[in-house]
């Protein structure tokens, strides 16, 4: 029998799992290199952590782990129903209010690890939390695909900790009645990115699809994003909020220190500006996430299900 320590927590509604303690040993490297050992050795942990019948699809898991630099709060890789993420907004904002309910951190800056880099964050005394995420950019803009049954999509490839498909023009009614017809509709668009080896930086997958319109009530913007395993993000995403925040700077739409108000398809909202250093941009994403269990794992050797159903 086998147990991890385990805090759930959601942040605008999309829910993010922590693994306290694990079984694994991914070693003491980069958290690029333990994410690397992690994928080779340890992707059962990963599929009985947050698959059904203990998770489902919409579950973020993250691993914490030791940073190289103990300076630093934490280390974390993020994951999800069917791989590996670069970085997690929202998942960032779940690890420090997880941090803060354990005891471990207090308010001020801390600095997390990633596998794509050091991310600064901010517990605030009202328990939200900033991410300052790291340099994020347009890629390429206005890339038109062709989408069986919907014509022709454009959108913007933009990096943002995870790459990202922007596109405004897409005749698409965002609301939350219509999640099965924009899920359907952005797997086409991300299906029809790889068929057309259309990709990010280095040929890297283009794995969420960010769609959005015009926002109301305060809000900027509205948007609908699909993640990897076709789960939608019920939060604003804050990586997907970084790579369109990327996109407003290189057009000149947003100045730095400007505030952009993100809602997601399910009206949750994320504070959004962005500073320049050199010339790149660095977002910041303020949120907040509300713990909701405690609790271990058990993986019995006995359930033929104790490594999830992928
Ligand atoms: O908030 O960056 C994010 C995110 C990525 C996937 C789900 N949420």
């Amino acid at each position: 029998m086998q147990e991890c320590a385990i805090v759930d927590s959601h942040t605008g509604g999309e829910p993010t799992r922590v693994v306290i303690a694990s079984p694994l040993e991914p070693g003491f490297g980069s958290l690029a290199e333990r994410l690397q050992v992690f994928r080779e050795r340890y992707d059962w942990f990963r599929s009985a952590v947050v698959n059904e019948p203990r998770g489902s699809e919409i579950i973020v898991g993250a691993l914490l782990c030791e940073p190289q630099d103990p300076s630093y709060s934490a280390g974390v890789i993020f994951f999800n129903n069917v791989g590996y993420l670069g970085m997690c907004g929202h998942g960032t904002i779940g690890v420090m209010t997880t941090l803060a309910y354990l005891g471990r951190i207090k308010p001020g800056r801390h600095r997390i690890e990633t596998p794509v880099g050091v991310v600064t964050t901010e517990l605030l005394e009202d328990g939200r939390v900033t991410v300052h995420n790291i340099a994020s950019y347009r890629h390429a803009k206005q890339v038109s695909v062709e989408i069986e049954g919907y014509g022709s999509v454009t959108g913007d490839i933009a990096w943002g900790g995870n790459w990202f498909f922007l596109v405004e023009d897409h005749g698409q009614k965002l609301h939350e009645e219509h999640i099965p017809q924009l899920t359907e509709f952005a797997w086409r668009i991300r299906e029809a990115l790889e068929r057309s080896e259309i990709t990010g930086a280095n040929g890297a997958l283009i794995d969420h699809i960010d769609l959005l319109a015009p926002g109301s009530h305060g809000a900027s913007s509205k948007n609908f994003v699909l993640c990897p395993g076709k789960a939608y993000d019920r939060s604003p995403c804050g990586t997907g909020t970084s790579a369109k925040l990327a996109c407003l700077a290189a057009d000149g739409k947003l100045k730095p220190g400007e505030v952009w108000v993100q809602e997601s398809i399910i009206g949750s909202r994320f504070q959004a500006t962005y500073r320049i250093e050199g010339d790149q941009v660095y977002p910041s994403i303020t949120g907040e996430a509300f713990v909701t269990l405690e609790g271990r794992l058990i993986l019995d050797e006995r359930d033929p299900f104790k490594w999830g159903i992928s």
